[in-house]
């Protein structure tokens, strides 16, 4: 399989799910500036829509948009609880925190932290407005909580990637103690910590 990723972006969620489900990938990191690869490939041609993360599946197959990515690579390991079988009530929920995740945390809040060309407003409305409500919300479901679901799953990856996004986007998650506490937590777990001290080390940070 081929991981098509930029460091610490959505795709870092696919890196600890392949390292968490012990599977065998190549990475290849994309610039998202100029979409093109290392080898001056362009990434277009890979993924038209020009976003990471994209899979190159072992048959061949191109597969795009995180929660698909993330549910086809916990379903290769089936064992690893990555994801509920399919068809349970729990996979469901599972779909629900990734939609979730994605659309209201995501692209509702960070797409417009991030985005140079979002209006001030825009930006403080995101912030001010938008995140508490997010994030009152996933304090009241994980205080007492270990995980989204019972057990560690693709949802913790993809919600863990998106909180280291609150210090970059200039949000001071202590002000959000359960979150804080929750994300310092899973970053110990060998899997995690080794996707993102790779993914820091490629950006170059400390
Ligand atoms: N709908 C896509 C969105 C992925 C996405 O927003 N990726 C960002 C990085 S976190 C990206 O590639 N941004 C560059 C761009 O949109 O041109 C998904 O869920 O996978």
């Amino acid at each position: 399989m081929d991981l098509y990723f930029a460091p610490l972006s959505c795709s870092l969620a696919s890196r600890i799910t392949i390292y968490e489900a012990g599977l065998e990938a190549r990475f290849h990191q994309v610039t998202l500036s100029t979409k093109h690869l290392a080898t001056g490939e362009s990434y277009l041609d890979i993924n038209p829509k020009g976003q990471v993360p994209a899979l190159r599946t072992a048959d061949g197959a191109i597969l795009t948009e995180g929660p698909a990515i993330l549910q086809f690579l916990a379903d290769r390991a089936p064992d690893s609880g990555l994801a509920p079988p399919a068809g349970t009530i729990a996979r469901y929920s599972l779909m629900q925190w990734l939609n979730y995740i994605a659309t209201e945390v995501h692209k509702g809040v960070f797409y417009t932290l991030f985005n140079p060309a979002s209006p001030p407003a825009a930006k403080a409305f995101a912030r001010d407005e938008l995140l508490p409500i997010r994030y009152r919300y996933l304090t009241g479901h994980l205080t007492g909580r270990a995980f989204l679901l019972d057990t560690f799953t693709v949802a913790d990856a993809y919600l863990l990637t998106t909180l280291n996004w609150a210090a970059p986007a200039g949000v001071d998650l202590a002000a959000w103690p359960v979150l804080d506490a929750w994300r310092t937590r899973l970053l110990q777990r060998p899997a995690v910590a080794r996707a993102v001290g790779e993914e820091l080390a490629l950006r170059g940070a400390p």
